[in-house]
């Protein structure tokens, strides 16, 4: 089985971004995953058909986006992408789109096609934090969940697809004040690891309890 595992590059004025140091770290074969990778710009306009490319070329039995969330102290793969571009900062490309939809005759949203808990579950237990969220925002990291589950429900049937985001790395965390959760680039790898083997193990998610009241 092949993964196409994507990070970003840094973004907001920050010189690194967790996603992407970590992402170096996670080796080429987990498991029985081989481990393709490929960086992605935090750009509206290009993100989604660098993504598209790269799912044309390497031709994955799984996709899994990464993305960093400043503030989050777990990992958090995301349950849903929603059909809205809204930018409180521009992106690396100077675009700022306001309530502009990601696929203009897309559906409103896409449930992840990975199996989320199992892989929460999974990170839990190798001493990672991590939860179910119910929300990926409305910047690129969203957007480019929606082109993922979008291109794969048109064109790729039976290939899963979803996003995590990781908590900031320790240095970029410490900057802020008050300072922001972070972890170093070798724990966020080894959750990364987890969450890849909660693929490949789980064609299915788990029955498990995520729910949240707000
Ligand atoms: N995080 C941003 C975009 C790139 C990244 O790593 C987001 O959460 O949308």
């Amino acid at each position: 089985m092949t993964i196409l595992l994507t990070a970003f590059e840094p973004f907001g004025g920050e010189a690194q971004n967790a996603s992407l140091e970590a992402m170096r770290l996670v080796p080429d074969m987990v498991g029985e995953m081989r481990v393709v990778k490929r960086m992605l710009p935090v750009a509206f306009g290009t993100s989604a058909a660098l993504l598209r490319q790269a799912i044309e070329q390497v031709r994955p039995d799984a996709v899994l986006c990464l993305g960093q969330a400043a503030g989050r102290a777990e990992f958090t793969p995301e349950r849903v992408a929603i059909n809205i571009d809204d930018a409180r900062i521009p992106d690396n490309a100077g675009d700022q789109p306001m309530d502009r939809p990601v696929v203009a005759s897309g559906p409103p949203a896409y449930f992840s096609t990975l199996p989320v808990k199992a892989m929460a579950a999974a990170m839990d237990a190798v001493g990672v934090p991590a939860s179910v969220s119910n929300t990926a925002g409305t910047y690129v990291c969203n957007h480019v969940m929606y082109s993922l589950l979008h291109e794969l429900a048109t064109a790729y049937p039976g290939v899963r697809g979803g996003f995590m985001h990781v908590p900031m790395l320790a240095e970029q965390a410490e900057a802020y004040h008050p300072p922001l959760p972070g972890m170093s680039a070798e724990e966020i790898a080894r959750g990364i690891r987890a969450a890849i083997v909660a693929i490949a193990e789980n064609r299915r998610d788990i029955a498990a309890s995520a729910g949240r009241e707000h």
